[in-house]
């Protein structure tokens, strides 16, 4: 049980008292060995690439915004690999793509992996303007949000190693998937290219880690993550320890304690391809009619909707699972 001692503490400050489970009612204050997630800093990531535009596969944006994160992650002190591909999209055109990989502590055999797709929709398919849904959207949710809560822990570990080795790869053209008003049957897996690609030919041969977490738009104000259905299927015992934490840590009001959708995304092939349980922390809101945010591939998903609230609920879960072992 926890103390409301514990509980009024939230998660403000390096050194959190956390209540001892075994003690009873007697509290011991042990010293987080978790660093503090910096929202202001992850925000800033955030903005960063939402400035570079639209991070369209086969644009000149695309290229400086991956020359950014490849940079920030040399920056951080990760082992830097670039995978280059030339992926084929649905519509046959031929994607000039990069999955871009940080690795810390390479001579560790346990590994966690955390990944997040850095690309963005070529279409604003969802928006209720039918005049701009042809135009490609900011992404500031989906896609920047998860690299920039990642890029906010890469600088982290850069100046405390936890005890695993981690690696963080941003996942290139996830969201390159036939458009809505395109209404010709596009038989095959159109989405989550880039991870399709990763799984087959991973930047090192073998390639395995103890498990994996994907981040995928946790950036918007009053996210709600519910557990998604593959992650339950395939990694529930990651799930639960995810979503307690993030409860013992005061961050219950995003982490909801109820199964949500399924949803096909970059875990998925990474589950399938090199069989390392995965688990999608994914902002689900089953009472809208798609099953995402009312932003989901609109021109509403703009920096305007990002806050550092979630990004830090998010962030310091994540922390708080990495390095409690
Ligand atoms: C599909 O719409 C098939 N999957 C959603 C995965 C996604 C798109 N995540 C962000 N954008
Ligand atoms: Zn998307």
């Amino acid at each position: 049980m926890l103390t409301c001692a514990f509980l009024s503490c939230g998660s403000k400050g390096t050194d959190r008292n956390v209540a001892s489970p075994d003690t009873g009612n007697a509290v011991t204050n042990t010293v987080s060995n978790t660093p503090e997630f910096n929202a202001d800093s992850a925000y800033k990531y955030v903005d960063t690439q939402v400035a570079f535009g639209p991070r369209v596969p086969n644009t000149k944006e695309h290229v400086a915004c991956g020359d950014y994160l490849i940079s920030q992650l040399k920056s951080f002190g990760a082992e830097t690999y670039v995978q280059e591909m030339t992926l084929r999209a649905y519509n046959g055109e031929r994607l000039q793509a990069r999955n871009i990989i940080g690795s810390y502590n390479l001579d560790n055999p346990k590994r966690i992996l955390l990944f997040a797709h850095w690309d963005t929709r070529p279409y604003a398919d969802h928006d209720p303007d039918l005049e701009k849904r042809r135009m490609p959207i900011d992404g500031a949710d989906d896609g920047a949000s998860g690299v920039g809560v990642l890029l906010e822990i890469a600088r982290q570990i850069n100046q405390k190693s936890p005890s695993a080795g981690i690696d963080i790869i941003f996942f290139d053209a996830e969201d390159y998937g036939p458009p809505a008003f395109d209404n010709t049957y596009y038989p095959g897996d159109w989405w989550a290219l880039g991870s399709q690609f990763w799984s087959k030919n991973p930047h090192k041969p073998n390639y395995k880690a103890d498990y994996g977490i994907l981040l995928d738009m946790v950036g918007s104000k009053n996210a709600t993550f519910f557990k998604e259905g593959i992650s339950m299927r395939y990694a529930q015992q990651i799930v639960e320890k995810i979503w307690s934490t993030a409860r013992d840590i005061g961050y219950g009001r995003f982490f909801i304690n109820a199964n949500g959708g399924t949803i096909t995304d970059d875990h998925q092939y990474v589950i399938s391809g090199r069989g390392i349980p995965s688990v999608d922390i994914i902002n689900l809101v089953p009472e809208n009619p798609n099953g995402f945010g009312m932003h989901w591939h609109t021109h509403n998903d703009s920096m305007e909707n990002i806050d550092r609230e979630t990004l830090k609920a998010v962030g310091q879960t994540v922390l708080e699972v990495i390095y409690k072992n």
